[in-house]
This record gives structure tokens, sequence and C-alpha cells, in this order.
């Protein structure tokens, strides 16, 4: 496995001023990565999964007041947990094991960084947009929940775009998300999704950015404002916009930032100096918007679907010395594709022929995740319950 060069005292310079030069000395497109399929479909149902108590009965009929309560104070024990490593929730890993308080984890709002050993795997999960079936089936067939008790070394990280189309976001998806957070600290690593972003509404409240939003605009009746508020801080201050991976993986929804960042960055830790609304930056815009293309260079003006090149991939990759881009954002027919070979792979974890969560959504997608260990990529199908 290739080693991160590190520049002067990493203790002393922090954790995310060590990713600055690591890719000049391999030598770009040498360490490619391998991928192979995984459709076994294998299922180990756990009792510690954390199942969403508000699946039982039609949305409507929901304990509303408590499905409120429930996501504010989750809201704001996740934002404690993920500033100072303490939780209200219970912790199942002894304290050597939790990457937060072992320093092997780090999040300043805007990146997660975090410290990869040789036994390390990471498990991906794409764009799930409601289909709390396809993630449910994850976490039953990747075993996730009884291998870190065990205590191996394995993290979910999620693509984003958790919200729209699909029938099971908030009811569904959100209550066990936010519960496998603060049940396992540091090992759950949720990024932003363009379906996630949202604006101040005039007149108070929240907008959509993408509008209209099934999630978003339905559960505006139903949810206290109060309820929305915490979920829209949550997801466009708290959730990061990229995870960098100290074996050379970064990790995004959809791209990579725009031209100007790249050329003026020094390092990851640029990241936490965007300020201001997320739906207003161009950085922001592009990283959870824009699109591998084959030809070298595309300029961008307007990053909504739009296209980076070879030229600024390289670019990107090369000034955090990164060697594998993972993102989702688009809907591959297999689940799962190399854009550019060996170095970026696109992953997709909705939908699914006669889904009955996805309502009706990428029926000719065969949903996938990633587990990545070492130098190998493993694609797995899911198959979920109907
Ligand atoms: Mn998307």
């Amino acid at each position: 496995m290739k080693e991160w060069i590190v520049e002067g005292d990493a203790s002393e310079r922090g954790f995310l001023g060590s990713f600055a030069s690591a890719a000049a000395g391999e030598g770009r497109g040498q360490v490619a990565w391998a991928l192979r399929y995984d459709d076994e479909e294998g299922r180990r149902a756990s009792a510690a999964i954390p199942y969403s108590p508000f699946m039982a009965q039609p949305v409507e009929e929901a304990d509303l007041p408590e499905l409120n309560r429930s996501l504010i104070a989750h809201v704001a024990n996740i934002v404690k947990l993920w500033k100072d490593g303490s939780s209200e929730g219970k912790e199942v890993a002894p304290p050597r094991q939790d990457p937060l308080r072992a320093g092997r984890l780090r999040w300043d709002g805007a990146t997660f960084v975090l410290e990869v050993g040789a036994d390390t795997e990471l498990l991906v999960v794409g764009d799930l947009h409601g289909c709390y079936n396809n993630f449910i089936a994850i976490l039953e067939q990747s075993d996730f929940c009884a291998r870190v008790e065990g205590g191996e070394d394995v993290f979910l990280v999620f693509l984003g775009d958790f919200f729209d189309r699909g029938l099971r976001t908030i009811e569904g998806i959100l209550p066990t998300l936010f519960a496998l957070i603060e049940k396992y600290p540091g090992r759950v690593l949720p990024l932003q999704g363009n379906h996630e972003l949202v604006l101040p509404a005039r007149g108070g409240g929240i907008q959509p950015y993408s509008s209209p939003s099934d999630t978003w605009d339905f559960w505006a009746g139903h949810l206290s404002a109060e309820a929305l508020g915490a979920l829209g801080q949550f997801f466009n201050k708290a959730v990061p916009l990229m995870l960098f991976c100290s074996n050379g993986v970064v990790v995004s929804h959809a791209g990579i930032p725009d031209d100007d960042f790249v050329a003026g960055m020094k390092g990851v830790e640029d990241f936490a100096r965007l300020e201001g609304l997320r739906a207003l930056s161009p950085t922001a815009l592009n990283i959870l918007w824009t699109d591998p293309a084959e030809g070298p260079f595309y300029r961008i003006r307007n990053p909504i679907h739009a296209p980076f090149g070879t030229r600024q991939f390289d670019a990107f990759m090369g000034k955090v010395g990164a060697t594998l881009l993972v993102r989702g954002h688009e809907a591959k027919a297999d689940g799962v594709e190399f854009t550019y070979p060996g170095r970026l792979v696109t992953v997709f974890s909705a939908g699914g022929a006669l889904n009955p969560d996805a309502g009706g959504s990428y029926p000719r997608v065969r949903p996938r995740y990633l587990r990545i260990r070492g130098r190998e990529l493993v694609a797995c199908a899911i198959k979920w319950d109907s």
C-alpha cells in the first residue's frame, strides 16, 4: 500500500497539514485500483442494526411530535460528537478504537480527514434517494454493526443524496443514519449531496436548492419549522463536502472544486476556509454537481450538471495527493463504473427493478455499494426486501 509523504512534523502541523505533497513522488497513474464484482447478496441480519422506529405505520400517521423531537436532538448531539468527540449516544467501541478520540478522524464542518491503516476497510454507500430498504440491506449484507462491535477497523461512508425521488427518507433513512452515527462514534461518515442543498427562504425557513424537492416540500407540511431548520443547518454546515483518506482515496458526492479554488489551494485545510452559504459557493456547487468527462479540459461556468475534464481532475488530485476519487450522483446501470480507469469510480445505491421504496425511480439500475481495502474495490450487489 502506498504511504503518504508527510512534510515536516505531522503531529505539530496537525493531520490536515500532511496531505499536500503525497502524489509528487509516485507519478500519477502508476497507482491504479482494481475492481471486482460481488453478486452473492448474502444476508447477515444483526440485532445491532438500529432499524427506524418510524417505519411501522404510514408516514402521515407516524408520531410526528416524537419524530420532530428526535431529529432535533440527533442533530445537536451529532454536531457535538464531531466537534469534541463526546456523545450522549451509547458508545460500543473502546476509546482506542474510537477514531475521533484516537485523533485518526478530523472534522471541520467542510471535510472529514481520516488516517487509514493496512487493515482499514471503507464501506461506501452511494445515493440512496429514499430507498430505506437498500440502506438496511447494505447494513445486513456488509455486517457493518457486528464488525465494528467485534473490533474491526471498518467505516461506513455515505455519498449523500439521501433525499427525494424514493419514499422513505425522513421516517426511514434519517433516523437510522443518525442512530448509527451516535452508536458508532467516528465510524459513520456522511457527505452532503446536491439534494440536501438548501437556501434560506424569504420570510424565514428554508427552501430546497433543487425545487420542487419531494422530501423538503412534503415534510415542510409535516415537520415543525424547528426540525426543518435543524436539518437544513445540519446538511449545509455540519455534513462535510469531502472525505480525504490517508491511503489516497478522496470521496465526494459528485465532483471536484472549481478551477480558481484548485489553482489557489495549498492543502486540504483550505476547505475549512469556505465561508457563507454553500448554495452560493462555486466551490461547493462544483463538488456537489459536476460530472467527469472524457475530454482533457472543460471550462466550468455554471456547475449544475456540468463536466470537468481530465486536466482539471489531474490538477486537483495532484494538489491533494490522491490516487482515487470515489463519487456518486450519476445513476449507472450496473451500479458502478470507472470513468477514468483505476482513478475515478462512480457508485450508485438507489433504485432497482420493482424496488417498492424507490417510488418508480431508477428501475434499470442494479444498485451496489463498495468495499475498499488495500488496493482493491469490491462492488457488492444490494438485495433489498420488498
Ligand atoms: Mn446528486
